[in-house]
């Protein structure tokens, strides 16, 4: 998907919402659980009834490979399941020397239509080239990550003459090895106090924010700081809608909780367009 097909789903829908399909088997509805299908049963149940108040959906990898073969088929059948105005995460973290590389890029982008890749930047230049050879494909850099661990390694102080923190110096960097139409960062929402630093090293590029939700974050002081003309902003909640309900009406719940987000992002999209 190209940025502008992506911004005008934003801006036709009047939302930047990211489902992430983080489907767990112990999580997911007891009515569903001893179904031979019930993960993607329950996948197909959400995308139908959320599916009009989001623009993307990010399917973390490792609730399917936990599952072996079978958890592998069910992401592919779910990702198949995903309609095509919707841009297509794989939240994979992959990256590792090239020639490596090119096979997991091959992998989520030719033999699974992922439209983007999440991964991380530690092994350099190199190791993300073969994610961005692709065409209309995105890859998506970990910059500062919503755990508590980025302090460890993303927040150290390395006070150069451009950066503060490692992580800025990631995104400066790793900004350079693509374009504003193929390169994404992760940003997450617990550090919103760093999104108006983030601006000022890419004031035009899209952030995928996760941590919304489960994880304590807040989406107005997310807009706030990380909004840019476009939106500029893919912002990720995984169980607070997924597992919104669990009896019967799981989906119908689902669509509530998404709906209560699309229905604050409607509100900063309208000012962006006034
Ligand atoms: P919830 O906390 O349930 O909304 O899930 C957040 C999702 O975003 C999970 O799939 C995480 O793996 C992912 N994530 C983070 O939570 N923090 C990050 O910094 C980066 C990611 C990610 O790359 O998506």
């Amino acid at each position: 998907m190209t940025r502008q097909e992506l911004v005008h789903q934003i801006k036709t829908k009047k939302t930047f919402l990211c489902i992430g399909l983080d489907t767990d088997i112990n999580k997911i509805p007891e009515h569903l659980r001893s179904q031979p299908d019930a993960i993607l049963q329950f996948n197909k149940a959400i995308i139908d009834a959320t599916k009009d108040l989001c623009v993307s959906y990010k399917i973390n990898t490792a609730f399917y490979e936990v599952l072996g073969s079978k958890g592998w088929d069910i992401m592919e059948q779910t990702v198949h399941y995903i309609p095509s105005t919707h841009f297509k995460i794989a939240d994979a973290k992959r990256a590792d020397i090239g020639n490596t590389s090119s096979y997991y890029a091959k992998a989520f982008f030719e033999t699974l239509p992922f439209d983007a890749i999440t991964v991380a930047p530690y092994m350099g230049e190199d190791s993300i080239r073969p994610f961005l050879e692709y065409e209309n494909k995105w890859t998506i850099i970990l910059g500062l990550t919503s755990n508590e661990g980025s302090k460890d390694f993303e927040m150290l102080t390395i006070k150069n003459e451009k950066a503060n923190f490692l992580y800025e110096q990631v995104l400066q960097t790793a900004s350079k090895w693509g374009n504003e139409n193929n390169v994404m960062f992760v940003a997450g929402a617990t550090k919103a106090e760093e999104f108006a630093n983030i601006r000022k090293i890419l004031p035009n590029h899209f952030l995928l924010v996760p941590g919304i939700g489960a994880q304590g974050g807040n989406l107005k002081d997310v807009v706030q700081a990380g909004m840019n003309k476009e939106c500029g902003l893919l912002v990720n909640a995984s169980r607070a809608i997924i597992y919104a309900g669990n009896g019967i009406d799981f989906a119908a719940q689902a669509s509530v909780a998404a709906e209560k987000y699309r229905n604050e992002m409607k509100i900063y999209l309208d000012s962006i367009n006034e």
